[in-house]
């Protein structure tokens, strides 16, 4: 007799197990992330819900473990898949029912591409985002690029390195930064933006949270809007994206950038930064942006302790399964250091680990200043993940 534990992190091993012994690869591939296992906490429940809860999964096979107001259920995806559908679940447990059945979907198909502006970017392999930071005082990389020539030729080299979209930003958003007019803004990104362009260099996205400065970037053809307040500092930036039809990037952060560390407090850090992302995607698709367009980013480091930080990208998987396109920017953040003992200059070894973890917990996207070391170690991660 043998006896081998199979990897079951992803449907991978129990797919090749079964293609190993003739089984067709749909039925493989459908058998096997049917027994993939799946935990769902549902909140905001009420007592009789809790109960038909523990009702129905005892008599489903399922694991449930609960408290006032809240379950959390445990079992292969295919045992809990029926709660999910109108026919099969109990009455009183339909409420339960679309929320379940938009995240079992979010799973069985991740999304393969963004669209952004007239094109689209496939997710099959990383996105590596450059970052061309023209600030006087950037968190890691503030006042390197003095003029509009030295930022577009470093959006060459970024290119050659192989960024598939560049990151134009003119507004520093690290703790304790001097906040810029939107002229003085628009006068440090605009030349960039158009120079990039006119080289046939991008696509480009703009890092701002102003819809003026967004349209200037647009029509000097910035197909991306990046917004690190996820919409929330300016409301007038969702009618600019929808109306320009380009890609949106939703950044999760709390406050400004001024206030935001007095506002890293948590319970459970990933659950609330999922649900907070949530909120801002419902806004931006409820402003007329079609989903497609939207990409949804934890925000690294912002409003965010180095713990925080580390648990989010442990649980970064609770964040894909929104169903958006997941972008991180965890480039040289300080809590890098806090693991390696590394000052900010000497972070991008562990900036490329860091992104490598990310791509395996299904994050598509990746905002870094060191492309070249970044692409091989998502080249290597992304080797891993595909399938034989
Ligand atoms: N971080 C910074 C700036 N812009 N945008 C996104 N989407 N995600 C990030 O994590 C992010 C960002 C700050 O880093 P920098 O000052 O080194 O550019």
């Amino acid at each position: 007799m043998k006896v081998t534990a199979l990897a079951a992190h992803t449907p991978e091993a129990v797919r090749a197990a079964l293609a190993a012994r003739g089984w067709e690869a749909q039925p493989a591939w459908f058998a096997a992330t049917g027994i993939q296992p799946l935990v769902v906490l549902f909140e905001e429940i009420s007592e009789d819900e809790r109960e038909a809860l523990v009702h129905w999964s005892t008599k489903s096979g399922a694991d449930v473990l609960t408290g006032e107001g809240w379950a959390l259920v445990a079992g292969a995806a295919s045992r809990l898949a029926p709660l999910a559908r109108d026919d099969r679940a109990p009455a009183e447990l339909r409420r339960l029912g679309p929320e379940l059945g938009r995240l079992l979907a979010a799973r069985a198909e991740p999304p393969r591409s963004w669209t952004i502006r007239d094109t689209e970017l496939s997710l099959e392999t990383p996105v590596i985002i450059g970052v061309i930071n023209v600030t006087p005082d950037s968190f890691s990389d503030g006042g390197q690029l003095t003029s509009a020539q030295a930022a577009i030729e470093h959006g060459a080299r970024l290119t050659a390195d192989g960024a598939r979209l560049l990151d134009v930003g003119g507004e520093s958003t690290r703790p304790g930064a001097t906040p810029v007019s939107v002229q003085e803004e628009i006068g440090r990104i605009v030349p960039v933006i158009r120079g990039l362009v006119e080289r046939g260099l991008g696509p480009v996205s703009v890092d701002t949270r102003k819809a003026d400065v967004a349209s200037a970037a647009l029509e000097a053809g910035a197909a991306v809007i990046n917004d690190v307040s996820g919409m929330r500092f300016d409301p007038g930036l969702a009618r600019v994206a929808r109306d320009a039809e380009v890609g949106i990037i939703l950044m999760h952060m709390r406050g400004t950038p001024a206030t935001m560390d007095d506002l890293a407090r948590y319970q459970h850090v990933a659950a609330e930064v999922a649900a907070e992302l949530a909120a801002g995607a419902a806004t931006a698709e409820g402003a007329g942006i079609a989903r497609e367009r939207i990409v949804v980013d934890p925000g690294f480091g912002f409003a965010k302790t180095a713990t925080h930080n580390f648990r989010l990208l442990d649980e970064l998987a609770t964040v894909v399964a929104l169903g958006y396109p997941v972008a991180v920017g965890l480039s040289r953040k300080r809590f890098l250091g806090a693991a390696t003992g590394r000052p900010v200059e000497d972070r991008d070894r562990a900036t490329a680990v860091a992104c490598a973890l990310a791509w395996e917990r299904g994050a598509r996207l990746f905002r870094v200043h060191d492309v070249a070391l970044t692409r091989e170690a998502l080249a290597l991660a992304s080797a891993t993940t595909k399938p034989a």
